[in-house]
């Protein structure tokens, strides 16, 4: 029965499908009508180097794609969430995404899903949006005046994320000397091309292959090897002044439990000595920020890098998991001084709100993130710009899936025409 319908903002259908994402591994869209005709939808992205304190990722198991489908999450919208949901207003999203976590019941969203969860909340932003005939980012970020981000790209993939023997999961470039967003994409895209040339140049041709996340993945061992590749296609570019680099370590991916070390090129080592490793690296490469650069469960260590690392900013991504607990402990710690926000790793919209203005109010950066399996939804584009972020991490300036975001991107700072470039004098925001 459908509940009344007060308002063109009311909930009047929700549908969810199975679909695919940039590995080819299923996973779920939803579609939000409100009775004033508004429409939303939004695809879920999925994580390989996951945090193991993430919101639960529903899959079916089962023979089906190999175990990945996720036709129960699927269904858990169709049958449990749209129900419960249909005739709310929309633009009570806080309500809308209480109403899924208390139907859930879990911490973490493990009942229907936090990819069912979502989808929905997603999908209910946009529906809103358009319901309001406003942009998704000026919904969502209601303010007078918009920053547009620097974006960290992606171009050498090692880790989880390509078959090569780099342990160091991204190397990413950060056009900080640009004029504007638009600039910057073009800094990067030429960049990306001459890196290109510089690797196949070096070694061979079929190195040029690609990773996750649109960037080369060339056989590199050292990470010496790997800035000294960057380098030079950055100089080739001419851009040696203007663009800096950031890397992810992902280094739960390597952090051997047992030895309590991390195993990086078959060599095993302690806390000290990779910390030792990074002092090094920052002192000899334009390095401005490096996110998981200790495992997930090191809170002291995170608050020692920090202190050690004074000027660089410190990253926590499978640390905090988006999770405003998490980051309350790292900001009363002061481990790490920004939080790479997913919103996948914790499953709705007010949430992923609600963790980067604890950030910000404790004077931690925030950057918007992708995942390394994505889709066409660009989402987080809005997003950024709604939070004024100030930085956005997704992927090489290459692959549909990427590049869906960047152009978002540019298409908003076309539509507003007075905005700033967070690079321009970029400052690490603490
Ligand atoms: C990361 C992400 C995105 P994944 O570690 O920051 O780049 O990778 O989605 O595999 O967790
Ligand atoms: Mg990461």
């Amino acid at each position: 029965m459908l509940k009344n319908m007060d308002n063109s903002f009311d909930i009047y259908e929700i549908k969810a499908r199975q679909v695919l994402d940039s590995r080819g591994n299923p996973t779920i869209e939803a579609e939000v009508l409100t009775a004033g005709r508004g429409y939303g939808h939004a695809i879920v992205p999925s994580g390989a180097s996951t945090g193991t304190f993430e919101a639960v990722e529903l899959r079916d198991l089962g023979k089906k794609y190999g175990g990945k489908g996720v036709l129960n999450a699927v269904g858990n919208v169709n049958e449990i969430i749209a129900p419960e949901l249909i005739g709310e207003d929309s633009r009570n999203q806080r309500l809308i995404d209480n109403i899924m976590i208390n139907l859930d019941g879990t911490e973490n969203k493990a009942n229907l899903g936090a990819n069912a969860i979502l989808a929905v909340s997603m999908a209910v932003a946009r529906a809103a949006a358009d319901t309001s005939s406003l942009p998704l980012y000026k919904y969502l970020g209601g303010c007078n005046s918009y920053i547009m981000p620097v974006p960290m790209m992606n171009v050498l993939n090692g880790g989880k994320h390509a078959g090569n023997a780099l342990d160091f999961q991204e190397f990413m470039i950060m056009p900080i000397g640009a004029d504007s967003f638009s600039d910057a994409v073009r800094m990067c895209a030429e960049t990306y091309q001459s890196l290109k040339k510089v690797i196949s140049e070096k070694y061979g041709k079929d190195a040029v292959n690609i990773g996750d996340e649109g960037g080369f993945a060339p056989p590199v061992k050292t990470i010496d090897e790997a800035f000294s590749v960057l380098l030079e296609g950055v100089k080739r570019a001419g851009y040696e002044n203007e663009i800096v680099f950031t890397l992810d370590s992902a280094a739960s991916e390597f952090y051997d439990e047992k030895t309590n070390s991390y195993v990086v090129l078959g060599e095993s080592l302690s806390t000290d000595k990779l910390i030792e490793i990074y002092k090094d690296m920052v002192s000899k490469y334009p390095i401005v920020s490096i996110e998981d650069p200790l495992f997930e469960g090191d809170f002291e260590g995170f608050k020692e890098i920090t202190k050690e690392l004074k000027g660089i900013q410190i990253i926590g991504d499978d640390i905090f998991v988006t999770n405003t607990n998490r980051l309350k402990k790292g900001i009363e710690m002061n481990a790490a001084n920004a939080l790479l926000l997913k919103v996948n790793q914790i499953g709705t919209i007010s949430e992923s709100i609600d963790a980067a203005n604890l950030a910000s109010r404790n004077g931690y950066g925030v950057i918007v993130s992708h995942r390394s399996g994505e889709t066409e939804d660009s989402i987080i584009s809005d997003l950024t710009v709604a939070l004024n972020s100030g930085q956005i991490k997704t992927g090489a300036p290459a692959r549909g899936e990427r590049t869906a975001k960047y152009n978002q991107l540019i298409r908003i700072e076309e539509e507003l025409q007075i905005s700033k470039y967070a690079g321009k004098n970029f400052k690490i925001p603490f």
